[in-house]
């Protein structure tokens, strides 16, 4: 078992742009591991690799409430995505204690491989969709405070920056 860090908002690095993973072999076995090992410490549905300055394609997932059914997309890619979307109240573990609404496809086709490299294809809706879509930002260098306003975003960052050095005082 081995917890990362989760970088939080503002750093720069949350908006470098993943690349495809080349192979799934047992370096992105072991990152995958330490990546469910994370998200469930810190009680979160989903991570993406960018979170833990990893900048590969590489998200896990669980929105089950047993928290006992982790889903492993690898380069995941949206094949279809519903034109209906619905607003729905968003958090990030990146952006801690900050939640808001962010607009999304109410439905999505995602194709990616799985832990042991198999292609798959996840239709997906409600929160599943919603964590999906909210990865897959990550993966792109997106964070969701990205969308709402430049008024609101910018009270979160400097909420969130002077939550850092009040920690580091
Ligand atoms: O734990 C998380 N909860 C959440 C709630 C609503 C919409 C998206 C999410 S994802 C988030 C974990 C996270 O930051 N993943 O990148
Ligand atoms: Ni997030």
């Amino acid at each position: 078992m081995a917890l990362l860090s989760i970088l939080r908002y503002p750093d720069p690095r949350l908006h470098t742009v993943a690349r495809p993973v080349q192979a799934v072999d047992a370096r992105i076995r072991d990152l995958v591991a330490d990546m469910l090992d994370t998200m469930y410490d810190a009680q979160g549905i989903g991570l993406a690799a960018t979170q833990i300055n990893v900048h590969e394609r590489v998200v896990v997932i669980d929105v089950s409430e047993d928290r006992n059914q982790p889903l492993v997309l690898i380069n995941p890619a949206i094949e279809w995505a519903s034109t209906e979307r619905v607003k729905g109240e968003e958090g990030c573990l990146s952006v801690p204690g900050i939640y808001d609404g962010v607009e999304r496809a109410v439905a999505v086709r995602v194709n990616a491989l799985d832990g042991e490299g198999r292609s798959r294809t996840i239709e997906a809706e409600g929160m599943l969709a919603v964590c999906i879509q909210h990865e897959m930002d990550h993966l792109m260098g997106k964070v969701f405070v990205e969308y709402l306003s430049p008024l609101k975003r910018n009270r979160i960052k400097s909420k969130l920056l002077k939550q850092l050095r009040e920690e580091r005082a």
